[in-house]
């Protein structure tokens, strides 16, 4: 992993205890519909990622399940909870996209001309860092933010379906409803290749945003 991305993942999630009472949990139900993040079409090559997730919080357990259509077929999509309370803490609007080019670094950021794509720098103060990520094996952890090789595949559809119990942080079983779950990446039609893993950029894409609702059961 290129240095400058570890250390832009390696933000520790440092969420505060919320003020905000009425969002403190530590057991019930949760859902997120997932809705694709904006795109220009021409730039995304279409791309329309919805989906759905249920989570079932019992103390710092969290049992989730996921669906989701309209990803780039056979390739693995890393989804992360993602937030803070210094973050906006929304999915991020077309607004977020002031940023030429292909760079996820927001250190790095071309400013003042947007090409039509959230990039991952552009959208975390929206969302905010990783706080869990969702493999399918293994660490959790935003540490495991990147680890593609265990992030599920999307079927020859574009189709994901997950399911896992993790043990989440105590900060973040607190705030849940305060936080959203983000799915990335996505090949664009810009480039000779018909793949996503070749360019960080579109590997981390985010495609796909969900705000975590408490459904109140
Ligand atoms: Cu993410």
């Amino acid at each position: 992993m290129n240095k400058k991305i570890a250390v832009l993942l390696a933000v520790p999630a440092t969420l505060a205890m919320s003020a905000g009472a009425a969002f403190a949990a530590s057991a019930g139900y949760f859902d997120a519909a997932l809705h694709a993040v904006p795109h220009d079409h021409v730039a995304d090559g279409g791309s329309d990622v919805t989906g759905r997730a249920t989570l079932h919080l019992t103390g710092r357990t969290l049992d989730i399940n996921l669906s989701a259509s309209g990803l780039t077929p056979n390739e693995p999509h890393a989804m992360h909870i993602h937030g803070d309370v210094q973050a906006a803490n929304e999915c991020p609007g077309i607004e977020a996209d002031t940023n030429t080019g292909d760079s996820i670094d927001p250190g790095s950021f071309v400013a003042g001309t947007p090409d039509g794509l959230i990039s991952l720098g552009e959208g975390l103060p929206d969302y905010g860092p990783i706080d869990v990520s969702l493999t399918t094996t293994g660490d959790t952890s935003a540490a495991s933010g990147l680890s593609l090789e265990r992030f599920l595949v999307a079927d020859a559809t574009g189709r994901i379906a997950y399911h896992r119990s993790v043990v989440v942080p105590k900060d973040i079983a607190k705030n849940l409803g305060n936080l959203h779950i983000v799915i990335h990446g996505a090949d664009l039609p810009g480039d000779a290749d018909a793949s996503s893993l070749s360019s960080l950029f579109e590997a981390t894409l985010p495609v796909a945003c969900g705000e975590i609702d408490n459904a109140g059961r």
